[in-house]
């Protein structure tokens, strides 16, 4: 019996050592397989990048910016579209934001749109994913939802010169109702009193 045991056991191991081969050249040949997908991806998107402009590319003349068009001192705060979207249209400069303060309603949809007037500049509002650079000559767009009423800062993150660290603004997250209270057509909300 016990014999039948150690010959079965011999066996048994020169089998596991064949199993264990075919196990560790099974898994070779899955990692080598997940290597190629990974640089496949890498050339595929590359190539795809290289060769299609940028989606989406919006400019607007800096040199004329604060006399006409969308982004005149006068067209700066929050709107309420004659399609019934908020927008918040703000201004970059070393070191302030235009307007200083924002106004926002909560659980609504907000398009950002901004641009800057002479460097780099960039925002954060709060804790929350809204978040993008402010290029001079481009505009940037997004557009995202404050879920809770509150205020939240909103610091510029690109450094932009000596005066960086001072140049922050404040957004104002209202409830919608006493947003839309407030909100007349065509008027550009702002918490700065002008
Ligand atoms: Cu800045």
């Amino acid at each position: 019996m016990s014999t039948a045991t150690t010959a079965g056991g011999g066996d048994h191991g020169g089998g596991s050592h064949g199993v264990a081969i075919a196990a560790e050249r099974r898994w070779a040949i899955i990692v080598v397989a997940i290597i190629a997908l990974l640089v496949a991806m890498m050339v595929i998107t590359g190539l795809h990048w290289s060769a299609m402009p940028p989606s989406r590319v919006e400019t607007v003349d800096v040199k004329t910016l604060h006399l006409k068009g969308e982004f005149v001192e006068s067209n700066l705060g929050t709107s309420i579209e004659n399609d019934g979207k908020v927008t918040v249209r703000l201004v970059a400069q070393q070191y302030s934001f235009v307007p200083q303060c924002i106004v926002v309603p909560a659980g609504m949809p907000v398009t950002f749109r901004g641009t800057a007037t002479d460097a780099i500049h960039g925002f954060i509002v709060g804790t929350t994913n809204a978040n993008t650079m402010l290029v001079p000559a481009f505009v940037s767009t997004f557009t995202t939802t404050f879920p809770h009423p509150g205020e939240q800062l909103m610091p510029c993150h690109e450094y932009c010169g000596t005066g960086h660290e001072a140049m922050w603004a404040r957004v104002q997250v209202l409830p919608a109702a006493e947003f839309m209270a407030r909100a007349r057509p065509g008027e550009r909300l702002s918490c700065v009193p002008r």
